[in-house]
């Protein structure tokens, strides 16, 4: 590396063993009840929680420390319904077809339907968008898609860890996503992530994660 980069000493805090294991049985038993949630409560959110955990999310690494990410907080009403009008034409198309018959036999588990009723329930949509490049063409942005995953990733372990309920909705197409938000050629939009309470009758599908020993290799 480059002698002439300023580098500044690292700030971390160790912790101790007995603590570092049950810190990490702790969150692993908290991440076990995360479910992705499909129906909300219309009650708002603690001003400045969601915020707190887009703050989380823009800590994530990024290729380059590019950051290529945009998070637009949407709350106004007609704005969610314009979006909810949106995601139910492409649905629509999707269900009617554009799916393959494989495809749609694998989401017979979840029953997710055309109909998205979440998107105009929930208080609050966080729309995700990845900045393909800068602001202009000749500043690259790389690894984009993993980057932007990743800080999504973190976003949804933010809003779980706070309390709130979310959901990883990813319409497709979703070029409507920037003309509705009016947000810049660079952006393309990455996923909705809608949020709030779940509603007092909030079902979820009877699905289980993988056993550890099924997900995990040691060599
Ligand atoms: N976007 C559609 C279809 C869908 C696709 C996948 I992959 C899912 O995990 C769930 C749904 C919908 O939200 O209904």
């Amino acid at each position: 590396m480059a002698d002439d980069v300023r580098k500044i000493p690292l700030s971390f805090q160790r912790v101790p063993e007995d603590e570092m294991r049950s810190r990490a049985a702790r969150f692993a038993e908290h991440a076990r009840l995360r479910r992705s949630v499909r129906q909300f409560s219309p009650e708002p959110v603690p001003a400045g929680v969601i915020e707190q955990c887009i703050a989380t999310a823009a800590q994530a690494p990024s290729g380059a420390n590019k950051q290529p990410w945009t998070f637009v907080l949407v709350t106004d009403p007609d704005t969610k319904r314009s979006i909810r009008e949106a995601c139910e034409r492409e649905e629509a198309a999707f269900y009617a077809g554009r799916a393959s018959r494989r495809w749609l036999e694998d989401l017979e588990p979840l029953g997710t339907t055309p109909d998205k009723p979440f998107l105009e329930q929930a208080p609050a949509l966080i729309v995700v968008f990845a900045q393909r490049h800068g602001d202009e063409r000749r500043d690259r942005h790389y690894y984009v898609t993993e980057s932007v995953g990743i800080a999504v990733g973190m976003l949804v372990a933010a809003l779980h860890h706070a309390g709130l309920a979310t959901l990883t909705y990813t319409p497709a197409p979703m070029k409507f996503l920037a003309k509705i938000l009016g947000r810049p050629d660079n952006e393309s939009g990455f996923i909705i992530l809608p949020v709030g309470y779940p509603a007092a009758d909030c079902e979820v599908p009877d699905i289980a994660r993988k056993p550890l020993d099924e997900v995990l290799i040691k060599v």
